[in-house]
Formats: structure tokens, C-alpha cells, sequence
């Protein structure tokens, strides 16, 4: 089986992005039902909001370290950049023009996105989840293991590839989401109800990977959490306390259950130096990985790789959409 993701370099990656998707896909390395991976970064999904130049292009390469850093192996797995693999943009139009308006209306990451854009909000903000489609089924992937929130974007691809299939005949296979069960959605520090984003303006909200130790530590002992001093997981009733039993079983590989069992009579402070501690242990080894490679060759020897290989799968499939479309000369 072949499966699919990415990230957006928009900021800085957050414990979100990674108890949510990098750790699955290392782990998924190991599994042997998977025989081919393609992770990438999704530099031209970022631009759908305003980036900085210089910031953009460090942040690309940040990711790239990063995933290394976490443990991809370029043996197992194809790293690349979404933007020099032109066939992602071309497949992406073909896509959005067998996609409708009101489909793309009714994301509801459309909906958040376009309340906190105070200069206009881009079209390709509305459009993104075409593109998004056209990066999963140019592979022909089985699966894409991705956080719940991306869930329903997955299912508009999969009806978007139904839709070209009835249309022009069999073209994309249909792929399945796969959602980790647990840390598929790990929320802010400073609000419990809201997801942990790395583009929140607020660095309270979120643990970056490259963060200080001594300062993501601080933010999960001052994470918002409640007064009524009991651990337990209630995700209606005490969000924070839930978020903070989440990401201790995610990075401790303890269960929820036992996680929840072992701190049943701590109070609150306790628990948090320990979910502090946790969170410590797992990004100290990250940091120390990330930099030895950010510097190194190490990165352009992936990406050229990743990129050869992605050309090579996404040209078959783009001719054979353009062939079914009729754009063009028979190729
Ligand atoms: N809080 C989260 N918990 C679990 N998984 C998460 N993911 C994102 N946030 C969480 C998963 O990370 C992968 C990459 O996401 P993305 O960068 O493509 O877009 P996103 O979902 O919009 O992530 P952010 O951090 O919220 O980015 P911005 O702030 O730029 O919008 C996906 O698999 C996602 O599910």
C-alpha cells in the first residue's frame, strides 16, 4: 500500500502537527502493509494566507530537517517539496474544475480561516481543498494519515475523485483516511476549545518543536485548565485537563486509561510538571537531530531524491487525466 501527506510550512511546527501526524507516519515506516511513502511539504498550500518571503523559504527547510529529525528515513520514505513538482498545481486546476462552489463553502477550515483574515481573504483560501485532492490522487495512495481535522477535506477528495471517475471513466483509486486514535487532535494551551495551530498568533496556544525546553515546559504549567481540581478525562467538561491527559499519554506511549489512572490523586500542579517532563523527553532527542542536519547536505540529497521519484510517479497520472480530459495532443 502507498500513502500520502504533508505539511504546510506556515509557522512553526507545532506538538500539534507532530502528535497528530509526523510521529504516526514514522511509526507507519515500520509497518509492513505499507510498501511505498510520500511525505512532503505543502508550500504552495501555505500561501492561501499571506507569508513573508524569507520566512517561507526558512520554514521549508525547518520542516524538512524537522521530519528527519523525528525520524523519517529517506530509505523508507520520499521527502519532498509540493512546489517542484509542478504536476500538484496542474492536476489541482483540472480538480477545481470538477469541483463545486458550494462544496468548498461548507469546509469548515474555510469557514475559521476566513474569520481571522483582516486583509482579505485569497481564493485559493476556498480552493485549497482541490489542490489538496490533486495531492493525494496523483499517487494512486491508499491511505492518508492525517489529524481529524483535516477529515472532512479528505472526504471531498474522495468525492471529487468519484465524481472524475463517473465523468471520464476509472482514473483515481479512492483513498482511505487514516486517523490515529489518539492525539488525532491535540488542542491550544491557552484555550482548550480551539486546535493547536502553529499560525496562532498568540505562542501561548502552542508548543513549537524547536522551542526552548525551559519555555515549553513553562507554557504547559501555565496551560488553561479549571477550578475544580480533579483529573479525569472529560473533554466537555474540563477541555484543558483532557488536552493535558492527551498529550502525556501520546508522548509517553502510556494509554489514556492508565494515564488517567496514574494521576487520579496528583494535584493539578504535579500533573503538569509531569506532563512538562513529558513533553521535555520527547523534543530534547528532536532538537538534538535537528540541529545536526539543518546545516548539513543531508537535506537537498532528500529533497532531490523525493522529487525525482514524485515526477516520476505524477507524470503517468497527469497524462492520463489530460488524455480523459482531451486537453492537448494525445500524449
Ligand atoms: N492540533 C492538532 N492536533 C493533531 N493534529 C494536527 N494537525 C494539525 N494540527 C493538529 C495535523 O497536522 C498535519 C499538518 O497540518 P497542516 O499544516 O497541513 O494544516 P493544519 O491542519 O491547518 O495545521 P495547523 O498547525 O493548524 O496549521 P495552520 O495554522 O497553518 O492552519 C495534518 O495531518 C493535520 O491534521
Amino acid at each position: 500500500m502507498r500513502f500520502i501527506s504533508g505539511i504546510q510550512p506556515s509557522g512553526n511546527i507545532t506538538l500539534g502537527n507532530y502528535l497528530g501526524a509526523v510521529k504516526n507516519f514514522v511509526k507507519l515506516q515500520d509497518d509492513p502493509r505499507f510498501t511505498d511513502m510520500l511525505v512532503f511539504v505543502a508550500d504552495l498550500h501555505a500561501i492561501t494566507v499571506p507569508q513573508e518571503k524569507l520566512e517561507l523559504r526558512k520554514n521549508i527547510k525547518q520542516l524538512v530537517a524537522l521530519y528527519l529529525a523525528c525520524g523519517l528515513d529517506p530509505e523508507k520514505c520520499h521527502i519532498f517539496i509540493q512546489s517542484e513538482v509542478p504536476h500538484h498545481a496542474e492536476l489541482g486546476w483540472c480538480l477545481q474544475c470538477n469541483t463545486y462552489i458550494g462544496e468548498l463553502e461548507r469546509m469548515t477550515q474555510y469557514k475559521d480561516k476566513k474569520e481571522r483574515q483582516v486583509a482579505g481573504v485569497s481564493s485559493g483560501l476556498l480552493t485549497y481543498p482541490a489542490l489538496m485532492a490533486a495531492d493525494i490522487l496523483l499517487y494512486d495512495c491508499d491511505c492518508v494519515p492525517v489529524g481529524v481535522d483535516q477529515k472532512q477535506h479528505l472526504e471531498l477528495t474522495r468525492d471529487i475523485a468519484a465524481r472524475f471517475n463517473n465523468k471520464y471513466g476509472e482514473t483515481f483509486k479512492i483513498p482511505e483516511p487514516f486517523i490515529p486514535e489518539a492525539g488525532a487532535k491535540i488542542m491550544s494551551l491557552a484555550d482548550p476549545l480551539k486546535k493547536m495551530s502553529k499560525s496562532d498568533p498568540n505562542p501561548k496556544g502552542y508548543i513549537a518543536l524547536l522551542d526552548d525546553i525551559n519555555v515549553a515546559k513553562k507554557k504547559i504549567k501555565s496551560a488553561v485548565t479549571d477550578s475544580d481540581a480533579t483529573i479525569r478525562y472529560d473533554l466537555e467538561n474540563k477541555p484543558g485537563i483532557s488536552n493535558l491527559l492527551t498529550i502525556y499519554s501520546c508522548c509517553t506511549g502510556t494509554s489514556l486509561k492508565d494515564t488517567e489512572a496514574k494521576f487520579k490523586d496528583s494535584s493539578y500542579a504535579l500533573f503538569k510538571e509531569a506532563v512538562a517532563d513529558a513533553v521535555a523527553a520527547e523534543l530534547e532527542p528532536i532538537q538534538k537531530r535537528y540541529n545536526e542536519i539543518i546545516n548539513s547536505k543531508l537535506i537537498d540529497e532528500v529533497l532531490d531524491n523525493g522529487r525525482d521519484y514524485a515526477i516520476y510517479l505524477a507524470n503517468k497520472k497527469l497524462n492520463k487525466v489530460y488524455n480523459k480530459i482531451g486537453l492537448g495532443r494525445k500524449r
